[in-house]
């Protein structure tokens, strides 16, 4: 074996398929399909081991919004690092990374936050609603309100808490998940319904679904409902704009906590600081994790708004919960500067007025080509729906691999989709630029081509 700077792409392959236990995978079946092995980044492209060059259309995994190659977090960090590389926020103890991250995050988020729990991961921020909203309802007394709310096909994480909380049937499967005290009520797919109704008289449907929850389960029962503003690894699930404002109505109504997981959505990806702006709903608590630090190093949290939080201090006395790595000083250092880079080069903004409209009029166009049956978009999120069929709406067999089909030829044709079934998802970087949006859509619109001759066979 060659030593670690001369090693060739296949013995990376064969090291890995060996020993490395990645997430989410089939490793009987990445044994014989093997590894790509991505070795540099720069912009909005990444590079693999033979040297081809990727655009990069999932920003990582829904995260490196400011792109590859900034020296400026590179370089925050390694002073970070050098000046303390970690000490812990336990026992009475702070730090000015921590503390001054808490000030950026307040001032960049509605008015009714004033607090943040930092974490590591947005599975860990999830762990942390869940404890967070049980913990507050047993301090006003009212302990039987544990129920938590949310929604099938939504993900919120892999731990216990967020395999539970998400909606993914599969992960409900393994491991003795879900934990007790957690509903899931139908997402607000239209495109996945059988579409008789309008989307805005669908979105009201699909919100009701809370209320008609709520009272089946007993209002005293319920402490919160959690939601992604889009669902994002469910597919980009864009609800209807009659959504939205109906399940604030519903939470409000009930006296219920109303929690938005900002893990993909906050930090710009909507053309808004989070997704709760874009769509007008006032959560009383946000998870937010990936964006915060343009993914360069791990960290998580959640926002925690005064409803809350008045309680929890007030009230609470000491909360038993926190991690080794809550405030990391060296992460905190890589989230000031990202968003002193998202506020400086005003990316939120550019998502919203420029570089979003302009990819979102060409991704529309894709839903000319005979293959697709709905294009979506929202800021710098998006996703196309694969058919067999566009009027009537036909959908292809899931046992087809459509989806897998298409993004194995947008792989290999240097650019990275996601499929999500026979649904193909989008979420480049905030600095996109206009030329390297017409190559991602040239792109997609040849290897649309390539699917559709490689089914037809
Ligand atoms: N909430 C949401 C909304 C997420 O998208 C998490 C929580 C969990 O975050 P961590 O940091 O614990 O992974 C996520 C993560 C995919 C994919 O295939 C999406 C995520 C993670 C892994 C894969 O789209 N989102």
């Amino acid at each position: 074996m060659a030593a670690v700077e001369n090693r060739t792409r296949s013995e990376w392959q064969e090291l890995d398929r060996d020993h490395y236990l990645h997430p989410f995978t089939d490793h009987k079946d990445l044994g014989k399909k093997k590894s790509r092995i991505i070795t540099r980044a720069d912009g909005v492209y990444i590079y693999d081991a033979d040297g081809n060059k990727i655009l990069d259309g999932m920003s990582g995994l829904w995260c490196v919004n400011t792109g590859y190659g900034r020296d400026e977090l590179v370089t925050a960090i390694e002073k970070q690092l050098r000046e303390l590389p970690y000490y812990n926020s336990f026992f009475q103890c702070a730090h000015p990374p921590s503390i001054e991250l808490s000030r950026m995050l307040v001032e960049v988020t509605q008015p009714q936050f004033n607090r943040v729990f930092f974490t590591g991961s947005g599975s860990e921020s999830i762990d942390t609603i869940i404890r967070m909203v049980r913990q507050y309802w047993q301090l006003l007394g009212q302990p039987n309100r544990q129920t938590i709310i949310a929604r099938v096909n939504a993900y919120h994480g892999s731990t216990v808490g967020g395999a539970s909380l998400g909606g993914m049937k599969p992960m409900h499967g393994q491991g003795g998940t879900p934990l007790a005290g957690i509903e899931h009520i139908a997402q607000p797919y239209w495109f996945g319904s059988d579409r008789k109704l309008s989307p805005e008289e669908f979105g009201l449907q699909t919100a009701r679904e809370l209320d008609k929850k709520i009272r089946q389960l007993g209002a005293g029962k319920v402490a919160a409902f959690v939601a992604e503003p889009i669902q994002g690894a469910g597919g980009v699930i864009i609800p209807p704009d009659s959504y939205w404002p109906e399940i604030q109505k519903i939470c409000d109504e009930h006296g219920i906590l109303l929690v938005t997981d900002e893990v993909i959505c906050g930090f710009g990806r909507l053309g808004s600081w989070f997704g709760a702006d874009h769509f007008k709903v006032k959560p009383d608590l946000m998870t937010f994790a990936k964006g915060v630090t343009s993914g360069y190093l791990p960290l998580g949290g959640v926002m925690v708004g005064d409803r809350v939080g008045d309680v929890l201090i007030d009230k609470g006395g000491e909360f038993f919960h926190g991690y080794t790595y809550s405030g990391h000083p060296a992460c905190c250092a890589a989230a000031i500067a990202t968003l002193h880079i998202l506020k400086r080069e005003k990316l939120v903004e550019r998502v919203r007025d420029d570089i979003g409209p302009y990819l979102q009029k060409k991704w529309h166009g894709l839903a000319e080509h005979p293959l697709v049956g709905e294009t979506r978009m929202v800021g710098l999120i998006g996703a196309l729906e694969l058919v067999k069929n566009k009027d009537p709406v036909t959908k292809f067999g899931s046992d087809r691999g459509v989806g897998t089909i298409c993004r194995d030829f947008l792989v290999n044709n240097g650019l990275v989709m996601r499929a999500v079934g026979d649904t193909i998802v989008v979420a480049p970087p905030f600095v996109l630029t206009h030329a390297e949006a017409d190559e991602l859509i040239e792109k997609a619109w040849k290897c649309l081509d390539l699917t559709m001759a490689a089914i037809k066979k």
